[in-house]
């Protein structure tokens, strides 16, 4: 049932999607199961980016003239909007970024890179996507410090009592993702989060495959900082946020420099504007900003526990359909997952799973998912990955189990 107690008609969401629409009609109809790398964008959104460059363009924060004016509103307007679909305290707390990537990066360099010493420690978890790795990595070369790196079960559970152990009073900060982009587990990130604080360790929490799904609320998870990406959620690619407690940013170092962050500029010293400008250098994606908050706009229209559900129904009758497949195995299995289906298949490479669906118009993706540490962990070289957005069908479902049951049948 939708918020307003109709029940949720996906043909009616379908029909905002005009790449979804066009393709399932089309000679070869598209399936598409590859929302957890990029979602399609409804019309509203793609809408919202043609109206802010046909109507309302023009650089911000440095105009006195109208139309830069008028942008500039747009723009912070949409600092707002994502400040509402997170839940944070104030506008300012939310930085525009590039994507989840590029926040995580901004957390590593200009918050833990300094504090990174002999005898602290980053704490992150097995399923981490590289994005949530790398970064992490490299700002703790050359300090001495060490990465912790929390265990999962076979399941894909993350072990909250090692948690507890690892993270102790030299950790820096604990990074760890919402939900799992291979597994799907939904990680308990409040609890995570509390514990954490309880050693002095700030948290970042990567919210890149939590953001479509399930609805976003910082203040209740009391996290130091979250990321996700705009592509995610319907929204452009190129724009992303980054959530951080005012408190935490104001003694923040900017990430990089350049114009629209600065107060005073000499060649004997230069000073800094206040957040959120500080984190904003350059001009950033301005009808990204727009775009992505037409996206979060048109997610709370829908209601996210609405999608959360239709998602949910997805998910059982994907795990109905595929389980009697001979030699397929989930992968990921954590109670209460989210509808990210990770499979393997016996004597099939994932890739070849990948080809054949493909062969079929199915879109599913294949490989180790930016996980390589996760693969290593499971000891497979990668899985075949259904996705599922807010647009998907249980006739989608079915065709996948169809082909896949005429896979298992010609490598019989
Ligand atoms: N964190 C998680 C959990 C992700 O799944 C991804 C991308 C990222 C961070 C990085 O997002 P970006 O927008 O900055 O690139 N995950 C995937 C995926 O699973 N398939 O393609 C991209």
């Amino acid at each position: 049932m939708s918020d307003n107690g109709t029940a949720y008609d996906v043909a009616k969401v379908r029909a905002d999607f005009p790449l979804i629409e066009n393709l399932a009609k089309g000679a070869k109809p598209l399936v598409y199961l590859d929302s957890a790398a990029s979602t399609q964008k409804p019309r509203i959104v793609v809408e919202a980016l043609s109206d802010f460059y046909l109507k309302d363009y023009a650089n911000i924060h440095r105009g006195v003239h109208f139309l830069s004016q008028k942008a500039t509103d747009a723009y912070e307007k949409a600092r707002e909007t994502a400040r509402r679909f997170v839940n944070a305290r104030e506008a300012a707390e939310c930085i525009f970024v590039r994507n989840a990537t590029e926040g995580v990066n901004l957390v590593a360099s200009s918050y833990a890179k300094s504090r990174l010493k002999p005898g602290a420690n980053i704490v992150l978890t097995t399923m981490e996507h590289h994005a949530n790795i790398v970064p992490w990595q490299m700002a703790l070369e050359g300090t001495g410090a060490e990465l912790r790196v929390v265990p999962i079960d076979s399941r894909g559970v993350l072990d909250v009592e090692a948690f507890g152990k690892l993270v102790d009073e030299n950790t820096v900060i604990a990074a760890f993702s919402y939900v799992s982009n291979v597994l799907g587990t939904v990680n308990p990130v409040k609890k995570l989060t509390a514990i954490a604080h309880d050693k002095g360790a700030k948290v970042l929490v990567d919210a890149a495959q939590a953001a479509p799904h399930r609805k976003i609320d910082v203040a209740d998870i009391g996290c130091d900082f979250l990321v996700l990406s705009g592509h995610k959620i319907y929204g452009p690619t190129g724009i992303g946020l980054l959530y951080a407690k005012r408190e935490i940013l104001e003694k923040m170092p900017p990430y990089q420099g350049g114009g629209d962050m600065i107060l005073t500029v000499s060649f004997e010293k230069t000073t800094y504007k206040g957040i959120p400008d500080r984190f904003e250098a350059g001009t950033p994606h301005i009808a990204g900003a727009v775009g992505m908050a037409a996206a979060m706009d048109y997610m709370e229209r829908i209601g996210l526990a609405n999608i959360e559900a239709h998602e949910a129904a997805l998910l059982s009758r994907c795990r109905e359909k595929l389980a009697p497949i001979p030699g397929l195995k989930e992968i990921g299995t954590a109670p209460g997952k989210a509808a990210v289906f990770s499979f393997t298949l016996e004597g099939v490479h994932p890739h070849d799973i990948g080809t054949f669906l493909d062969a079929d118009n199915i879109a599913i993706r294949a490989g180790h998912h930016c996980a390589e540490p996760l693969m290593k962990f499971l000891k497979i070289p990668g899985t075949a990955r259904a996705s599922f957005g807010m647009y998907n069908t249980a006739e989608e479902v079915d065709k996948l189990a169809t082909a896949l049951e005429k896979i298992v049948k010609f490598f019989a």
